[in-house]
C-alpha cells in the first residue's frame, strides 16, 4: 500500500485545506502532562491523510451564511476529531477489525489496542474542550456542544454503529439500512454544516436548506462507500475492500444491485444540489463538494 497514492485533496476544493491542517496539528499539541505515546498515537490518527470533508463542510456553510470562517475553525477541528476517533474505534478488533486506514496501519496495529481505545476517548474529549473553549460567544459554544453531542451520541453516530453491528448477517429492508446510515454516517455530515451555519448566525431557512443538503450528501456518501467496497481500489481507498460481504453487512449494492445503487447515488447528489436553491450561485463550493463525493475513488 502506497500512502502517496491516496488522493486526499478534493480538486478545486482546497481553499481551506492548509488552514485546516495547521489547526488540526495545533489541536494535538499538549503540555507536558500528556503521555508521549498517547500524544504520538493521537497525532498519527488525526493528522493521517484524509479528505477533511467534514471540516470543509463547517467552513463552507459558515461562509455561505456570511460568517467569519476563522470563528468556525474550532468547530471544523472538533468534527474532524470526532471523525478520527470514530475511525480508530471502528477499526478495533471488537468492531470492524481492520489493519489498514488512510493507507497506513490502523492505530491499534501501529500502537496497541489499549492505546487506540484511549486515542478515541481523548480525541472525543478534546473535540468538546475546543468547541466549548474557542467558539464565541459562550452561548453559541454551548449550543454547538449540545448539537454535536446529540449528533454523535447514543441515538445518532454511536447508535447507528450499534444498529449496524446488530444487523450483521440479518436481512435489512432498504428503510432500515437508510435509518442506520442516516445515523452512523449522515449525522456527522449534517451537524458539520449546522455548526458552521450556527456560528454564522444563520436563519432558520438557511439551516433547513443545509440540513436537507447534508442529509442527501451523507446518504449519497454511504451508497458510494458501499459501491467502492465492491469495485474500488485498495490503493486509492487506503483501506481493505470487499469486507462488507464477508462480514454479513447489509449494503446498497447487496439490496438494490450495482446499477440501481449508482442511480440512487446520482439522485441523492442531485437532490443535495437542488436543496441549496435559496443560496443561488453562492453555493458553488458545496455543489462542487457534492460532485467530488459522487466521483470520489478515495
Ligand atoms: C466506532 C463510535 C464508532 C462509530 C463508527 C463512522 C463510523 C461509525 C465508522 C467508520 C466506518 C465506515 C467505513 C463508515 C462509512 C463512512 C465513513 C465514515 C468513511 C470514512 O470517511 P472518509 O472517506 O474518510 O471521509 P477520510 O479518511 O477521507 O477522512
Amino acid at each position: 500500500m502506497n500512502e502517496m497514492s491516496l488522493s486526499t485533496t478534493p480538486p478545486g476544493l482546497s481553499n481551506y485545506l492548509h488552514e485546516i491542517e495547521a489547526a488540526l496539528s495545533a489541536a494535538v499539541q499538549f503540555d507536558a502532562d500528556c503521555p508521549d505515546r498517547l500524544r504520538e498515537a493521537m497525532q498519527y490518527s488525526l493528522l493521517a491523510p484524509g479528505k477533511r470533508l467534514r471540516p470543509q463542510l463547517v467552513l463552507m456553510a459558515c461562509e455561505l451564511c456570511d460568517g467569519d470562517t476563522q470563528a468556525a475553525m474550532p468547530a471544523a477541528v472538533a468534527v474532524e476529531m470526532i471523525h478520527a476517533y470514530s475511525l480508530v474505534h471502528d477499526d478495533l478488533p471488537a468492531m470492524d477489525d481492520d489493519d489498514l486506514r488512510r493507507g497506513r496501519p490502523t492505530c491499534h496495529k501501529q500502537f496497541d489496542e489499549a492505546t487506540a481505545t484511549l486515542v478515541g476517548d481523548a480525541l472525543q474529549a478534546r473535540a468538546f474542550e475546543i468547541l466549548a473553549r474557542d467558539v464565541q460567544p459562550p452561548e453559541c459554544a454551548a449550543r454547538c456542544c449540545c448539537e454535536l453531542g446529540r449528533a454523535v451520541g447514543a441515538t445518532m453516530l454511536v447508535g447507528g454503529q450499534a444498529a449496524d453491528l446488530a444487523s450483521e448477517f440479518q436481512q435489512c429492508s432498504l428503510a432500515e439500512l437508510e435509518a442506520i446510515h442516516r445515523r452512523k454516517t449522515g449525522a456527522l455530515f449534517r451537524v458539520s454544516l449546522r455548526l458552521g451555519a450556527m456560528i454564522a448566525d444563520a436563519s432558520d431557512g438557511q439551516l433547513a436548506a443545509l440540513d436537507d443538503y447534508g442529509d442527501n450528501l451523507g446518504l449519497a456518501f454511504q451508497v458510494i462507500d458501499d459501491l467502492l467496497d465492491v469495485s474500488g481500489s485498495e490503493d486509492h481507498m487506503g483501506k481493505r475492500l470487499g469486507k462488507d460481504a464477508h462480514k454479513g453487512k447489509n449494503t446498497y449494492p447487496a439490496i438494490l444491485g450495482i446499477e440501481s445503487s449508482q442511480a440512487l447515488a446520482e439522485k441523492l447528489i442531485e437532490n443535495a444540489s437542488v436543496s441549496l436553491g435559496i443560496f443561488g450561485d453562492r453555493a458553488g463550493p458545496l455543489r462542487e463538494l457534492a460532485l467530488f463525493v459522487r466521483q470520489r475513488n478515495t
